[in-house]
């Protein structure tokens, strides 16, 4: 409908730089084309030669958000039961790490409570820190077919496509996202605009709650968050007002140094007002990548699979036992976060990484200290459908992989629906799918045994299913891939013996949580300090995001379309505020130095009124953006503060010298 990445998906698949066969390091440092089954040995007698040597927590593997559930469920179990590691995380954690740890502390399990309906049965949408006309475009065509002339809130730094089209823009102070909405949750409290009913019943925490946000007065909220307080009360009336109010966040929040925190306090404000359960609220979370969800639920990485817990003794026998594997192959401690696994690697505890549908020598944050890295590897693994990406460069063993089209699963998308994915076409050469490369490593490994049942991604998901019981995204009613598909997909949870009630479901409706007594706690704390402030010598704030609907994150595949290149700019640029330019001589078109604490790197000025003085933004599409970044982190989420850090900018050459 909206997105162009649509139109070129299986476009893309047939670029010059797929990986079409297994690639070796020689010992000249060139990659060789080798077979399937010296590429596999190697694989597994190189893992098990560093293990030996060095121990089990030696090796560990980050995988992502965008492989179908059964392929990662397949990964984290093999990873993990079958190779004996410990350690193993997801791109996710650089994406939806926040949103699964508030969900989990708040509502007492990772439950995203909303379904994309209510896009359209809202009358108040309040976007923060999200962008959804570029990066959610299918999901803002839902927002603009809403027939109750509903208000618009966008709170974001930037006058984004989104802010556009809204019916009132906060210009929000970068960071400042927590005071902004503790003082808008007093105003709520003062003048008596909260449903004491709903929090009598279904809540804790209330007193203790507005307690706490006593000291918000309206004119210390707004002089930290620069919203005026007239633009505040506004605010706080349409939420009273309104009759079904809805909060959507996506980046803006996930990616901060107090992130989860932020993510709660507008859980608070939906608990506040009654706003859950009923069609057209809700404090819901956008997700990002693709199967996102299927990573939080069944990756095998921050939880054990289906929302356990590898702490508990419980769980883990419960697992085994429908696994038919022997309870001691389970890990009884968590992972690594990401950045720990790095650390870890930086400081040669971990030997190995293995890199599954992720590109994080562009993606992570502070990329110059994860490029080092290589140096310090003894063995580095990536698995990818394109030989050419910055990380597979750095690669000693190169899987060739099939995308999206070339193979079949399931995918779990925000709204908790599991959808079909089919196999439209052949990978080119010899790539085969994730779920085929994990099967030949299991039985080169010598656990093909504890995987006889893991024969089809279908196969799997019955197993899945079996894990998922008695969950709260227990999916046991659903029966097999073509009732999913007459359905088009179904969401969790439809437990074994259910009617499918409606093809548009909420949680809470009853308004029971997840914590053992039934309510949703309200958390809170106070505002930590920015990690890195803007100073005399780095004056500005950079924030980073996506540029464009035609670009998909690193460009594997967006940048392989001749016909979304003509859609964004090609090479690197910065938008930067007029009043800035104005004073370092700068115009639209001049190259200019953007230097960090990190890193220094020339782009291209482009001056708009869409950032504000202070503030530059730089697309996260182009490779050099990371450098900049400063690695901060969500103390519960661990997610990368990838949205603020501070710079400096000087004019290097005008446009047409
Ligand atoms: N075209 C396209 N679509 C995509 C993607 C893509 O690469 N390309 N990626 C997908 C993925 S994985 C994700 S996670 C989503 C991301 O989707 P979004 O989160 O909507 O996109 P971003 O541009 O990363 O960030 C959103 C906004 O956060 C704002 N922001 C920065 N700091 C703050 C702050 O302190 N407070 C507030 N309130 N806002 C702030 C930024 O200015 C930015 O406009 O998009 C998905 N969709
Ligand atoms: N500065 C800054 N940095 C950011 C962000 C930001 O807002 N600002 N956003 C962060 C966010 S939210 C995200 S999600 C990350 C994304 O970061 P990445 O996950 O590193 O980015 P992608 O380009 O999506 O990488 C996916 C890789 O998987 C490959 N691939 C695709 N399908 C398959 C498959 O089926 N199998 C295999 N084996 N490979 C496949 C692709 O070719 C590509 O190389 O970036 C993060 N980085
Ligand atoms: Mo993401």
């Amino acid at each position: 409908m909206a997105c162009p990445k649509g139109w070129e998906a299986l476009e893309v698949l047939k670029a010059d730089d797929r990986a079409t066969h297994p690639l070796m390091r020689d010992d000249f440092g060139t990659l060789q084309r080798v077979s399937w089954n010296t590429a596999i040995e190697h694989f597994c007698s190189r893992i098990q030669q560093i293990q030996e040597r060095y121990g089990k927590e030696s090796v560990a593997f980050l995988s992502t958000g965008q492989i179908p559930t059964e392929e990662m469920a397949f990964l984290g179990s093999l990873a993990k039961f079958g190779m004996g590691m410990v350690h193993g995380d997801g791109n996710t954690r650089q994406c939806m790490a926040t949103a699964a740890t508030a969900y989990k502390q708040s509502f007492g399990f990772d439950a995203p409570p909303f379904t994309y309906q209510d896009f359209e049965e809202s009358d108040v949408l309040v976007f923060v820190g999200a962008n959804p006309c570029i990066a959610h475009p299918i999901m803002w065509e839902r927002v603009m077919r809403n027939r109750h002339s509903p208000e618009i809130i966008v709170i974001d730094p930037r006058v984004t496509e989104t802010a556009m089209q809204a019916s009132l823009h906060l210009p929000i102070a970068p960071k400042s996202d927590l005071t902004l909405f503790y003082g808008l949750a007093r105003v709520l409290i003062e003048n008596n605009w909260v449903d004491q009913k709903y929090l009598d019943s279904h809540t804790t925490g209330y007193e203790e709650f507005a307690r706490h946000v006593q000291p918000y007065k309206l004119e210390m909220v707004a002089e930290r968050t620069g919203i005026s307080p007239d633009t505040i009360l506004h605010l706080a009336r349409l939420i009273h007002e309104g009759k079904r109010v809805s909060f959507w966040w996506t980046m803006g929040v996930n990616q901060s140094y107090e992130g989860t925190r932020v993510a709660q306090s507008l859980i608070n404000l939906a608990f506040l007002t009654g706003n859950i359960g009923r069609p057209g609220t809700g404090a819901n979370s956008i997700t990002g990548q693709c199967n996102a969800m299927g990573s939080r639920l069944f990756s095998n990485t921050t939880n054990l699979l289906g929302g356990h817990d590898f702490l508990n003794v419980n769980h883990r026998e419960k697992v085994a036992d429908i696994l038919g594997i022997d309870v001691h192959r389970i890990p009884d401690q968590n992972s690594l976060a990401y950045h720990e696994i790095l650390q870890a690697a930086e400081e040669g505890r971990i030997k190995c990484l293995w890199f599954i549908a992720t590109n994080p020598a562009h993606s992570w944050i502070n990329q110059d200290r994860m490029r080092k890295l290589s140096e310090k590897l003894e063995f580095l693994v990536v698995q990818d459908m394109y030989c050419s990406t910055e990380t597979a460069q750095m690669a000693d063993l190169i899987l060739p992989a099939a995308g999206w089209g070339e193979k079949e699963g399931t995918f779990i998308n925000s709204e908790r629906r599991i959808n079909v994915i089919k196999k439209v076409c052949a990978a080119p050469g010899e790539a085969l799918s994730d779920f085929s490369i994990f099967r030949l490593i299991a039985e080169h490994w010598g656990c093909g045994e504890m995987f006889q049942e893991w024969t089809s991604p279908e196969n799997v998901f019955q197993i899945l299913k079996r894990v998922s019981a008695g969950q709260p995204c227990d999916i046991t009613g659903i029966a097999d891939y073509p009732m999913l598909d007459r359905e088009g997909g179904i969401q969790w949870p439809l437990p074994a013996g259910t009617v499918l009630p409606s093809s548009q479901r909420r949680l809470f409706e009853d308004g029971r949580y997840f914590h053992a007594d039934g309510k949703g706690r309200f958390l809170f704390e106070a505002p930590a300090p920015i990690p890195e402030p803007a100073c005399e010598e780095y004056p500005l704030v950079l924030l980073t995001g996506r540029g464009s609907a035609s670009q998909w994150h690193t460009q594997t595949r967006t940048g392989k379309s001749a016909v979304l290149r003509k859609l964004y700019p090609q090479s690197i640029f910065a938008e930067v505020s007029p009043d800035d330019a104005t004073r370092l001589g700068i115009r639209t078109g001049d190259t200019i130095e953007v230097y960090s604490r990190r890193a220094s790197i020339q782009v291209r000025a482009v001056v708009t009124a869409s950032v504000k003085s202070g503030q530059i933004f730089i697309p996260m599409h182009y490779a050099e953006t990371n450098r900049l970044t400063h690695d901060s982190f969500d103390p519960y989420s661990k997610q990368p503060s990838y949205k603020a850090c501070a710079v400096g900018m000087r004019k290097i050459a005008g446009a047409h010298s």
